[in-house]
């Protein structure tokens, strides 16, 4: 969405930005599909042998996509460095389309705050703001690392394209930060019991909730 006088009324799209993209995240169950029975027959050399309650066979079935595509088979958005690029998300499904969308190598605008990564759930829509910097191949993916391992990443292309850029002159105090991690014995229970009923941490016992 945009005023009106940011839309091209020829072609639909917006004036103020170099470039747009729209992409889907959802997972796709093809497990529900009405042709499942149908695949099977075509496609397995073995047709009775498939299990549909098999859950090997129902997680192979599960599309972890971007706008249905998997492991980098998205067509790849193409732009230049120093272009404004308008990303528009959206996702579908249900309640396992919890989805962290990380863009590498450039950073955007997304409800007021820079950042290169966003949650997106079922039903919502919003649009990252991106002043294009770095040229390369760089990957669009899900953080959640079961929708990683899925094939849920893509990938964008920038390139040197442009000869009229205008880079911003950097000032300021550059600062190097250091992140120790130290190693410690964790104890998840130090009082040794639940504060709430009074027993030991190792007691067995029913829970009671009262409403
Ligand atoms: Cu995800």
């Amino acid at each position: 969405m945009c005023p009106i006088d940011k839309l091209n009324r020829y072609s639909g799209t917006r004036t103020d930005v170099d470039r747009e993209f729209i992409i889907m995240f959802t997972l796709v169950d093809e497990n529900q599909s009405w042709y499942l029975d149908e695949n099977s027959r075509h496609f397995c050399t073995d047709p009775d042998s498939v299990g549909k309650d098999d859950a090997v066979f129902q997680r192979s079935n599960k599309m972890h996509a971007l706008s249905g595509f998997l492991f980098g088979n998205f067509p790849e958005p193409e732009m230049c460095v120093g272009e404004s690029v308008s990303w528009h998300l959206f996702g579908m499904g249900n309640e396992i389309d919890i989805h962290s969308i990380c863009f590498y190598g450039n950073t955007f605008i997304s409800r007021g705050h820079r950042a290169d990564v966003v949650n997106l759930f079922p039903a919502t829509f919003l649009t990252a703001e991106m002043i294009v910097e770095n040229s390369g191949k760089w990957m669009i993916t899900c953080q959640v690392s079961d929708h990683l391992q899925a094939g849920m990443l893509g990938q964008y292309n920038v390139g040197n394209c442009k000869s009229d850029i205008l880079h911003p002159k950097m000032n300021g105090q550059q600062r190097r930060y250091f992140i120790a991690a130290e190693k410690i014995l964790w104890d998840y229970g130090p009082l040794g019991y639940d504060k709430f009923s009074g027993l030991p941490l190792n007691a067995s016992r029913r829970i009671h909730i009262v409403v």
